[in-house]
């Protein structure tokens, strides 16, 4: 399989650390959305990554629809996102929060990086840095009942650990989460665990500012 993306976009990376751990081998398409945007689009039209492209050379996008892929190529003992029950509704739950918290950041950053100074919008820009901080308050308190012999859903890493410290790296590194006086000290505590585990080594990049002019 191919991986298309950089791996500083926590939804591309999220999904290359799920391959790791589920020991799924992968060929990586290091490819900026700004420089490598042709070649992206001959893969996915959509031009947005991830794309992962299999075996029989269908493409897919949309990182919650590819992890949802491979875990069910994987099958349900070793799926990153329990079955059923109350532990999949609370996974589902923390990846939304921290899929929301993501796609705010992209939209400030893109703002920064599309539109022409005079174009931003400071009021929109500040609007959508309140709703980011919403969705990682959200996340501090699930991550507060969270020990260090725990995660986020129990005794096992799930997507929900995976996602989380994906997308609370991207945001410290590119939209600087600390200036706005807010603190996450239960998300910091859980994200540090997170990023010494070998998948997250492999996959740490710095922070790559996408530039619109390829
Ligand atoms: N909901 C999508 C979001 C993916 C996304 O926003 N990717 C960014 C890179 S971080 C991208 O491709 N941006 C280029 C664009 O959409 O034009 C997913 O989870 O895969």
């Amino acid at each position: 399989m191919k991986l298309i993306g950089m791996f500083d976009s926590p939804f591309v990376r999220r999904v290359a650390i799920s391959m790791l751990r589920l020991d799924l081998p992968f060929e990586h398409a290091n490819w900026s959305v700004g420089a490598d945007f042709d070649r992206i689009r001959a893969y996915s039209p959509l031009g947005r990554v991830p794309a992962l492209v299999l075996e029989d050379g269908a493409v897919l996008v949309e990182s919650g629809a590819i992890l949802d892929y491979l875990d069910d190529r994987v099958g349900p003992a070793r799926a990153l996102v329990p079955a059923s029950g109350a532990a999949r509704r609370l996974v589902l739950q923390v990846i939304a929060q921290a899929i929301g918290a993501a796609e705010k950041g992209r939209d400030i950053i893109y703002e920064g990086v599309w539109r022409p100074p005079e174009k931003r919008h400071e009021p929109w820009v500040e609007r959508v840095r309140g709703q980011m901080h919403g969705a990682l308050g959200e996340l501090e308190k699930a991550a507060g009942k969270v020990s260090d012999q725990t995660w986020l859903a129990g005794s096992r890493l799930t997507q929900a650990d995976i996602t989380v410290a994906c997308v609370f790296t991207f945001l410290a590194d590119s939209v600087d989460v600390a200036k706005d006086s807010r603190s996450y000290p239960a998300l910091e505590r859980l994200v540090a665990r997170c990023e010494a585990l070998q998948e997250f080594v492999a996959t740490r990049r710095p922070w790559f500012r996408p530039s619109a002019g390829g």
